[in-house]
């Protein structure tokens, strides 16, 4: 059976409870249950994992890429446009990563234009809302 790790950086928590007119108005919660549902139809083992905590996500991504997980779909939050040493441990975990943005991060703020991580990913997918994640859990489904 195949295994998908989907990470989901700081502030993702409040998903569906502010800011709806950028983030819309699905939780977190609604997130895991649309894409656990999908990952049942396929056979496929989903890991799901939140955190607002830099070192929580690497040390989440070395586990699931040591456990045996074959793809990783990841929304970095902020830490897209900051972290050198989460770019490191996707590249470091060598699984095939999907980059997801609810967003369209290249129609906003200049801070959010260059993604850290997106360069050791396979793909990025930015503005498609929750839909981003389910393109990405079909594309790891068919490939890894
Ligand atoms: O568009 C995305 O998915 C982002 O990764 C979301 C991050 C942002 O920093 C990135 O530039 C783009 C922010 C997540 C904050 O999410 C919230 C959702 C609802 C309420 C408050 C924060």
């Amino acid at each position: 059976m195949k295994c998908i790790a989907v990470i989901n950086g700081p502030n993702l928590n409040r998903l569906g409870k502010r800011e709806p007119e950028i983030y819309g108005s699905e939780t977190l919660e609604d997130l895991q249950d649309i894409l656990g549902k999908r990952a049942e139809v396929h056979n496929c083992e989903l890991k799901f994992h939140q955190s607002n905590h830099e070192g929580e996500l690497i040390d989440k991504i070395t586990e699931f890429a040591d456990n045996g997980c074959d793809g990783l779909i990841i929304n970095p939050g902020g830490l897209t446009h900051t972290s050198i040493a989460l770019r490191d441990a996707i590249a470091g975990s060598e699984l095939t990563t999907i980059e997801v943005h609810i967003s369209n991060i290249h129609q906003r703020e200049d801070f959010r234009q260059t993604s850290i991580t997106a360069g050791v990913c396979k793909g990025t997918l930015a503005g498609l809302g929750l839909r981003g994640y389910v393109l990405a859990l079909d594309y790891l489904i068919g490939e890894s």
